[in-house]
């Protein structure tokens, strides 16, 4: 059977033509930059640039290549009021009457760290609404996004997508024209016996984090009973589609090294967007004790402790703060 595009998908699903074609040009987007990934050592756009990123991040080349082309295919939407990127300090506002348009939140190329290396990278989106009264901020709870997906960049390139209910993913055809439907009703096993965390952090961590790992690596000799695996990418769009796939508990926890900040890892496009996605597939997502959607932002680039995956094991993680 033909599979369907993405556009078919879009055109069936959304219901709004303003959306459809702002999502459109975000699929757009990530078509574009997996062509730069692909092309990066032949173009030079490998290494670092001597520029960092409102997180004092080394940016790549790629980084603000890959920002400029995801807010060229955006911005001339009729529907957009602003722009929130990782790679630019302040929020981008494109047009005074904001009423009942749109703002996305979107990390360009996110893991970028592996570009050199040839490991998977992504980019992570998470589209909102200005309410129609024109009341309300370009920040707003995880909750109230209206759409939020990824494109992860790996052997091939997929392009995952929710409205909060289901999820599904789109590969690039090999023609690489168009993304065709693959991956319908994505859903997240609730056991697992897989866990992801950068384990060089270990001294950093709190008791909970630490005792949680310990009984998973004892394995069946331990509390848990069954042995477990570990994976880390460092790119959490590779992660956590891994996680959508076979399930898995992705930590990235507050610890005594960046307790400061809030954590490592971004609320508005990384946390957020990916937090939807994880609920939408039968999973749940905390900062360790508390949904990340229920987190009322108040800056662009705020951080937090993640933690999401496989819903018996997040629990479990959660049931362990608690007491
Ligand atoms: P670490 C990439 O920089 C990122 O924001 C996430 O994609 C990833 O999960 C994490 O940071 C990796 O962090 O400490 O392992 O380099």
């Amino acid at each position: 059977m033909k599979e369907e595009s993405l556009q078919a998908y879009l055109a069936r699903e959304v219901g709004d033509a303003t959306l459809e074609d702002l999502i459109d040009r975000i699929a757009s987007a990530c078509w574009k930059i997996s062509n730069l990934v692909r092309g990066a050592a032949l173009s030079g756009n490998l290494g670092t640039t001597a520029e960092v990123n409102p997180q004092g991040e080394a940016q790549k080349p790629l980084d603000l290549l890959a920002d400029t082309v995801f807010s060229q295919s955006c911005r001339d939407s009729s529907a957009l009021a602003a722009l929130i990127s990782e790679e630019i300090e302040t929020v981008t506002w494109l047009r005074e009457g904001t009423a009942g348009r749109y703002v996305v939140s979107y990390d360009p190329l996110d893991g970028s760290s592996n570009l050199d290396v040839d490991l998977s990278v992504g980019s992570v989106f998470a589209i909102s609404r200005i309410a129609p009264a024109g009341v309300g901020t370009a920040l707003v709870p995880g909750r109230d996004l209206v759409c939020s997906g990824y494109a992860l960049y790996g052997p091939s390139t997929i392009f995952v997508l929710t409205f909060g209910n289901r999820v599904d993913g789109f590969s690039l055809s090999n023609d690489g024209d168009s993304f065709v439907l693959s991956h319908p009703n994505m859903s997240i096993p609730v056991e697992t016996q897989e866990f992801a965390i950068n384990v060089s952090r270990l001294r950093f961590w709190d008791e909970t984090v630490r005792t949680y790992i310990a009984d998973c690596i004892e394995g069946a000799e331990g509390v848990r009973g069954k042995p477990f695996n570990m994976r880390w990418t460092a790119s959490m769009v590779a992660d956590v589609h891994r996680i959508l796939v076979r399930g898995g508990i992705f930590l990235y926890p507050k610890d005594s090294e960046n307790a400061a900040e809030g954590g490592k890892l971004r609320l508005l496009y990384e946390a957020n967007p990916m937090a939807m996605i994880v609920e939408a597939a039968g999973g749940l997502a905390t900062d360790g004790q508390r949904p990340l959607l229920d987190i009322v932002p108040q800056s662009p680039h705020q951080r937090t402790a993640v933690v999401l995956g496989s819903r018996s094991e997040v629990e479990r993680l959660a049931k362990a703060y608690a007491s």
